[in-house]
């Protein structure tokens, strides 16, 4: 099945933020902070990002996305969402910076966006989502400004999502669907409040995630995707169901995605690469303990070692 291309992966990465031209960066361009999240989580990982990049200018960018009502845009000069915000956190967290922000103006500008039924909205324009539940909550508690919400409320609105199958939709009712679980129970158990999960039942819908080639699928009767390695195998280590999974065989499916030639992951064999699906395979990787990765915690998605400077200072 071969090896990890490890240094193949690391200059794909640093290849695509130099090429500013390329299609990839103009489809990129207005999430541009989430894609350096990807990309730079992934070199720290592979435990290849501080030879890599230049630190100095990447949270100067980083700050410039800032908007005045503290919350951030994809890329300078864009509208702020939570989805972005919670990138800027995670940048600034991956190089022990997060002091360089105004905590309270960003902590304000979160939860003014928290609705009287404890769900979020992900920007002024007032879209409800539980990803948006996910994100502020996870930004919160990378800041340590959790208290500032009413967590109780936000966490009853996840479990109103909560589905008969024992996954989690988008809003009450909705379609189970991997992504949207990897949110719900990140933001569960972030919160404490893990106890609300039925382990066994939703640790049977994600590992009926795995189809023949070992790979795994977002919901049923859908294609695999290397990006539900990182979705759906997260969500089986928070709740302590990963061994109902085949391991050896998800790993290589992800081996069989990779670009051997020019470094990237895609999607499945023989499809273009991109940032995004060489982020979730390394990082699904990595959750699979594959030699020679940093550890990567599976609520905060960032490096194990991150978050204990974080949470333990
Ligand atoms: C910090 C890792 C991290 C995430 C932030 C934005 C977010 C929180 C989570 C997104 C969760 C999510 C909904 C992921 C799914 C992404 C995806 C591949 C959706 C595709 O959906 P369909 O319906 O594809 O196009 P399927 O696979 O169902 O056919």
């Amino acid at each position: 099945m071969g090896e990890l291309a490890a240094e193949k992966h690391a200059k794909y990465i640093l290849t695509v933020e130099k090429k500013k031209d390329s299609i990839e960066s103009a489809l990129m361009e207005h999430l541009r902070i989430n894609g350096a999240y990807w990309g730079l989580t992934t070199l720290d990982i592979l435990d290849k990002l501080a030879a890599a990049v230049d630190q100095e200018t990447i949270i100067s960018w980083v700050m410039s996305c800032q908007h005045e009502s503290g919350g951030f845009g994809g890329n300078e000069g864009h509208d702020p969402h939570l989805l972005y915000t919670l990138s800027a956190i995670q940048i600034l967290a991956l190089f022990n910076k997060i002091d360089t922000l105004d905590i309270e103006k960003v902590t304000s500008y979160i939860t003014a966006l928290q609705n009287e039924d404890g769900s979020f909205s992900g920007d002024k324009w007032g879209e409800i989502d539980t990803r948006f539940s996910y994100v502020a909550i996870c930004s919160l508690a990378l800041l340590k400004q959790l208290d500032k919400i009413n967590v109780g409320k936000a966490v009853s609105y996840i479990i109103s999502c909560k589905n008969l199958d024992g996954g989690f939709g988008c809003t009450p009712g909705a379609e189970s669907h991997a992504g949207q679980i990897f949110c719900c129970v990140g933001a569960l158990a972030i919160t404490g409040s893990l106890h609300y999960v039925d382990k066994d039942l939703l640790g049977w819908w994600l590992c009926e995630r795995q189809v023949k080639s070992g790979g795994l699928n977002g919901r049923p009767e859908k294609l695999p995707d290397v990006c539900y390695s990182w979705w759906v195998l997260s969500s089986l280590i928070m709740i302590d169901r990963v061994h109902w999974i085949d391991k050896e065989k998800l790993v290589k499916f992800i081996l069989d995605c990779q670009d051997k030639e020019n470094g990237g992951i895609s999607d499945r064999p023989d499809d273009a690469v991109d940032v995004f699906h060489t982020y979730f395979g390394v990082a699904g990787l990595s959750l699979l303990e594959y030699p020679g990765l940093k550890a990567i915690d599976p609520a905060y998605a960032l490096p194990v070692d991150v978050i204990s400077r974080i949470l333990l200072h």
